[in-house]
């Protein structure tokens, strides 16, 4: 796989994508949107793949957004083609089966924010910034941010945030629940790391099913969760991965998953 935008590395199980266009603070034009489609496709369908991070090059931007001036010039049948691909690219974060973590290390604004909020979770360097500035443009997020806020944050924040557009701090990020952890800087990759190695070493059908027990039940009501979670509860005892983790425990060794 080689990208122009992207930068991959893979190690122990573990995949970091990197949105590389640090000149324009790594904006999405529709040229890295099909990449990091088309990237996490076959990262998603890679065995060697337990878990991805997804972060953006240099020191000052995660992603501040859809690349305006590509988006300036685009026709009424491009701009749908720009809408379809993003909104494609957030769904397929959201269903796929390898978790993905975002880590930020700088603005995440618009897309940038949409993009974040589409991964399972968020660490985000203390110097993050996070904002919809979509109003000011004559737009709203269109990328999946409206829905995706909401769910997390209630709609009175997420009001708040889209109507003003207003750009707030990794603290107050954090307060409202949008991340889980703030880390330094330099040293926001190395902790995300950590937290991705804690999940891979654990049984991958159990995290996959997890997260589409999650994802999924989003948008169910309870009920339909809980039947669809005993569903996948039960999917998991035919499977080796059950019978070495429960034995494991039993003859009080390590388990050894094998994701079948
Ligand atoms: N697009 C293109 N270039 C960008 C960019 C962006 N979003 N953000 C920054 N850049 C470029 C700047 O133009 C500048 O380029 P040069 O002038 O050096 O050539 C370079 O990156 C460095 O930026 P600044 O000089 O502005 O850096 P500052 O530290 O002064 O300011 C900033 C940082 C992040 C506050 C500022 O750059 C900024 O406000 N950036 C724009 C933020 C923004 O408005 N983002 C777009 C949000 S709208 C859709 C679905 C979703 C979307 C669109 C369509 N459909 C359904 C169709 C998403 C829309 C958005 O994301």
């Amino acid at each position: 796989m080689k990208f122009k935008d992207l930068l991959i590395e893979k190690c122990d199980g573990i995949t970091t994508l990197t949105i590389n266009r640090p000149q324009v603070l790594n904006a999405l034009n529709s040229e890295v949107v099909g990449e990091l489609e088309c990237a996490l496709c076959e990262l998603d369908l890679d065995s060697a793949v337990r878990a991805v991070v997804l972060t953006g090059a240099g020191e000052k931007a995660f992603v501040a957004g859809a690349d305006i001036k590509e988006m300036s010039q685009l026709s009424a049948f491009e701009a749908h083609d720009f809408a379809r691909r993003g909104q494609h690219l957030m769904l397929l974060i959201n269903r796929m089966r390898k978790p993905i973590i975002a880590a930020v290390n700088g603005y995440a604004l618009g897309g940038g924010f949409e993009l974040a909020l589409a991964c399972d979770f968020i660490y985000a360097s203390e110097k993050a910034r996070f904002g919809f500035p979509e109003v000011g443009l004559g737009i709203l997020p269109g990328f999946g941010g409206t829905q995706n806020l909401t769910r997390l944050i209630g709609p009175n924040r997420a009001s708040e945030l889209v109507f003003s557009g207003r750009i707030i701090t990794a603290e107050k990020a954090c307060a409202w629940g949008i991340l889980n952890e703030i880390c330094a800087a330099d040293e926001l990759l190395a902790k995300t790391l950590v937290t991705a190695r804690e999940i891979t070493g654990k049984g991958e059908l159990g995290v996959a099913y997890a997260k589409d027990a999650i994802a999924s039940g989003m948008d169910m009501t309870k009920e339909d969760g809980f039947r669809y979670e005993a569903s996948l509860f039960g999917v998991l005892f035919s499977t080796e991965d059950q019978r070495e983790g429960m034995g494991a425990f039993l003859e009080k060794r390590a388990a050894e998953f094998k994701g079948k």
